[in-house]
């Protein structure tokens, strides 16, 4: 993939009512092994009668596994299943190149550290961290170098964040293309950072008042850098070196990466080396030809950090069809880069009639925060929904009303509504309804 995911000529020309797409993604979600298939959740609908009560099952009868069998634990043999995928076309060379999040098979606010999305410019760098430098230099007033063992004796917090490609959903401006929700909406993960903030990296360093920006570099082949303005980085930027309580991941920018909370994913430099201060932007590769947003009018949007108020039902979903009739439990994940989600409406019938989710679990400032709505299924044809409120008061705009302010030659920053057709079936498919 020459730069993000594109929503170019591999777009289906616009059938827009109740219709879903097989174009070329498809191929990929089924190369990727029947994924829409295999993604489905096993249910207690089958089982070895062997097994079943009032047997007793096999697996009482022996011993199991003893403890250090698996030193570094890893997930039961019976969710393989659950893993990041890619899009082929989507795929110049694996080392730019984009995976993304399962949503449809995770729960609560929580990205597990294996099933983070991963993108990059130039590989994941694997990097010892006692051979790792964080660099501080330009218009400040004593230039410095850390060490990653000088950083964790610096006082640390904790936050939990969202961190969204610019592109996510970005293949679905023109119409629905990919019949995936781990695909639509999986350039995203929610993580506990642990690091340390910014400011008091750059507080020691000393910042010169014409300081008004500074450049962020990472450390791998891509040396992926942005600008970032500096009343951002000292608010609640971190240099993290922790997530979800263990180190971060080689993927995720090991052994430190900027943590820019409710901002374009592109900023948070992973691998991050250097940190330069200067007085206005660099007006990098990254923030020129990419990372900006050709409007309608040809015009471009340049610099458009934050993350609007977004939402997606990740159950059900293509991956994650209806199985039965009666009891089910509808779920999905809102998120917004201003603040809070106080509130998340969902329809089941196109948007005649919305109702308000439950929201459950933590409600946190720019991070993704859990919905259901239980409701009892009887077998007929739904089209799903979900609208996000932020705390500012922003309300998620549909598609077409996006379309009508940005145009459609554009990746990026698509939090339009999403539609899912749930058939008689309860197959579930990517479509949208004007
Ligand atoms: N050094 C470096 N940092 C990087 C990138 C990269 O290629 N190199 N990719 C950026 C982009 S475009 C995104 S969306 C996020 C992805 O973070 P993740 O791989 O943890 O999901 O990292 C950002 N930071
Ligand atoms: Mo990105």
């Amino acid at each position: 993939m020459a730069d993000e995911p594109q929503s170019t000529d591999r777009a289906p020309s616009r059938r827009r009512f109740l219709k879903s797409t097989l174009a070329g993604g498809i191929a990929a979600a089924t190369a990727g092994g029947a994924a829409a298939q295999q993604a489905v959740a096993p249910v207690a609908t089958s089982g070895n009668p062997k097994n079943l009560p009032p047997r007793v099952p096999s697996w009482t009868q022996v011993l199991g596994d003893g403890v250090a069998t698996h030193p570094y634990g890893k997930p039961s043999k019976f969710e393989k299943h659950v893993v990041r995928r890619d899009v082929e076309w989507l795929t110049a060379s694996r080392e730019s190149s984009v995976n993304f999040t399962p949503l449809h098979a995770l729960d609560g606010i929580i990205t597990p550290n294996g099933l983070c999305f991963e993108r990059h410019h130039g590989g994941a760098a694997e990097i010892n961290p006692a051979d790792h430098r964080l660099i501080i230099h330009g218009l400040v007033d004593k230039p410095l170098i850390f060490t990653v063992g000088d950083l964790m004796r610096m006082p640390r917090t904790n936050r939990v964040h969202f961190l969204e490609c610019a592109a996510n959903s970005g293949m679905e401006w023109r119409g629905s293309q990919l019949n995936s929700c781990q695909f639509t909406h999986g350039m995203i993960h929610n993580v506990m950072y642990t690091g340390v903030p910014l400011k008091v990296i750059l507080d020691e360093a000393g910042v010169k008042p014409a300081g008004k920006w500074l450049l962020a570099e990472g450390a791998d082949s891509s040396a992926m850098t942005r600008s970032l303005p500096i009343a951002k980085a000292m608010a609640d930027c971190l240099v993290a070196f922790k997530m979800n309580g263990e180190a971060l991941r080689t993927e995720q920018g090991y052994p430190i990466r900027l943590v820019v909370p409710g901002w374009e994913g592109n900023l948070w430099v992973k691998w991050l080396r250097r940190i330069e201060v200067g007085d206005k932007p660099w007006y990098t590769h990254e923030e020129t030809s990419k990372y900006t947003t050709l409007m309608g009018d040809g015009r471009a949007r340049q610099f458009t950090f934050v993350m609007d108020a977004k939402s997606v039902v990740t159950n059900p979903s293509p991956e994650a069809p209806l199985l039965t009739k009666g009891r089910n439990v509808l779920s999905g994940l809102a998120w917004s880069g201003r603040g809070t989600i106080p509130r998340v409406d969902v329809t089941l019938d196109g948007g005649r009639n919305w109702r308000e989710a439950r929201i459950d679990g933590p409600v946190l400032d720019r991070s993704l925060t859990r919905f259901y709505v239980d409701f009892d299924w009887k077998g007929e044809e739904l089209m799903i929904q979900s609208r996000a409120h932020d705390s500012t008061g922003y309300v998620q705009p549909t598609k077409d009303e996006l379309r009508a302010v940005r145009g459609v030659n554009n990746i990026y920053h698509n939090n339009g509504i999403q539609t899912w057709l749930v058939r008689a079936t309860g197959e579930t498919e990517n479509v949208e309804i004007s």
